[in-house]
């Protein structure tokens, strides 16, 4: 198959991208580099050394014989790139992974905000506008949240995207489940479920979006090949997340920074089941007129004081209850039904000794360009 993988220079898309080229398809990655942007921004960097994104690309070339092809396009600026590309392309499956993720950098000042909301929906109504422009008949999908639910305690298991309302007689309706974001990024988010909803109906794209949790762990087989095929690995205040950040700071002494108590619930997916499950949505496309396909994209919940504990069990780390920075439950419960992926196939990597030590492994091997001065959080709403 023909795939666009776009935002395929970031830390899922990359080992997505290096799969579906090894399983034999044509994968072309569309990046502006944003990312790697907004790093000199922040006075930060990966912790592994990531080469750019064209000596990845040889490198790749080099080491299994396949091509990947590159464009440096802004989805949320170049639009005639993108209906460009689609016409002379048409890729079968465009996978996009290319919006600003980290919920933190979109509540840091107004202009990240401003550039959050700008880059996430304008990106994603130019790739939905662009496939009905081009007429081809691709597979979107979609990299979504879980937060898009929100993370008070519902009281019920989190269906797949879609809420049954028993409004009695002939009138039960499933909608799509209330949304209730913490931040402008999650925000971005559920807006980008209602381009989806609004596309599939009106134009029948076949669209399937995949809620993921939070992503943990860095490499995968393919990435672990060669030093420049290393992933992405974020430890600072803004884009780390918490268990990444946990064994980061393990590795090298510094207190586990938990905000607040700890009781904050959340989903987790390890980056190779991130990679599984994208497979897995590909080979599984909705039919021609049905409605968005929705999966929950997690393997497991945690509590953050729960993750701090079993690194500290494992490592001898001490923990530090900080201030929370952010506005959120201070506790909450979390079960999710993850029945579509379970059902298709996915094989669960679950959090195991093994892998956590692996990252700690990691951070060690690269200890020296670790920013100290980057790890506290640095915004706060
Ligand atoms: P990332 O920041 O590492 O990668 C995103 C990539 O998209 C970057 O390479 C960036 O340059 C590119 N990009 C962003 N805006 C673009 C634009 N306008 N035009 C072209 N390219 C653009 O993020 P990630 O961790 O790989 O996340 C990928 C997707 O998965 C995101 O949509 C994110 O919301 C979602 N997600 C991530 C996690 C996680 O824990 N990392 C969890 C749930 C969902
Ligand atoms: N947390 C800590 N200590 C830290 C960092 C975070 O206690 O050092 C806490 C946060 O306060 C929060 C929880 O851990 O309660 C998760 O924070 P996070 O930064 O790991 O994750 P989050 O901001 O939710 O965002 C990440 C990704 C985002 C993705 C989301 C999935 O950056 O792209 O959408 O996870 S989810 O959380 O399921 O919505």
């Amino acid at each position: 198959m023909k795939i666009f993988v776009l935002g395929g220079d970031g830390f899922c898309g990359w080992p997505t991208s290096l799969r579906l080229s090894e399983l034999g398809n044509d994968v072309t990655i569309v990046d502006n580099l944003c990312r790697r942007r907004i790093d000199l921004e922040l006075g930060v960097a990966s912790l592994t050394p990531i080469s750019d994104i064209h000596q990845r690309i040889d490198c790749w070339r080099q080491v299994s014989g396949r091509e990947i092809q590159f464009l440096n396009i802004d989805l949320s600026s170049d639009y005639a790139a993108i209906l460009q590309a689609l016409k002379s392309d048409h890729p079968d499956v465009i996978v996009h992974f290319g919006e600003q993720r980290s919920a933190p950098y979109s509540m840091k000042t107004s202009l990240t905000n401003r550039f959050t909301i700008q880059n996430n929906l304008v990106g994603t109504n130019n790739i939905c506008s662009a496939i009905v422009e081009s007429g081809i008949d691709a597979h979107l999908i979609h990299l979504g949240t879980m937060g898009v639910y929100g993370y008070g305690t519902a009281d019920l298991e989190i269906p797949e995207g879609y809420l049954n309302l028993e409004l009695g007689g002939s009138n039960n309706r499933e909608i799509l489940y209330p949304a209730n974001p913490g931040s402008i990024y999650h925000m971005s988010k559920c807006q980008d479920q209602l381009f989806f909803l609004f596309y599939n109906k009106n134009y029948q794209l076949r669209i399937t979006d995949l809620h993921q949790g939070i992503v943990w762990g860095t490499q995968t087989d393919l990435t672990r090949l060669d030093e420049k095929l290393i992933n992405r690995f974020d430890y600072d205040g803004d884009y780390g997340t918490v268990l990444n950040r946990f064994l980061t700071q393990a590795a090298i002494g510094y207190p586990l920074t938990v905000h607040g108590t700890g009781g904050q619930t959340r989903a987790f997916i390890h980056i190779t089941d991130t990679v599984q499950c994208i497979e897995i949505a590909m080979r599984n496309p909705p039919e021609k007129h049905a409605r968005v396909k929705i999966y929950n994209q997690m393997t497991e919940t945690h509590r953050v004081r729960g993750l701090a504990e079993l690194v500290a069990e494992m490592t001898g780390a001490e923990i530090s209850f900080l201030q929370n920075p952010r506005k959120e439950a201070d506790e909450n419960d979390l079960k999710v039904s993850n029945e579509c992926f379970l059902a298709e196939g996915l094989e669960p990597t679950r959090l195991a000794e093994g892998l956590l030590t692996e990252v700690i492994e990691i951070s060690q091997r690269y200890a020296e360009r670790i920013d100290i001065e980057k790890i506290p959080c640095a915004s706060f709403w």
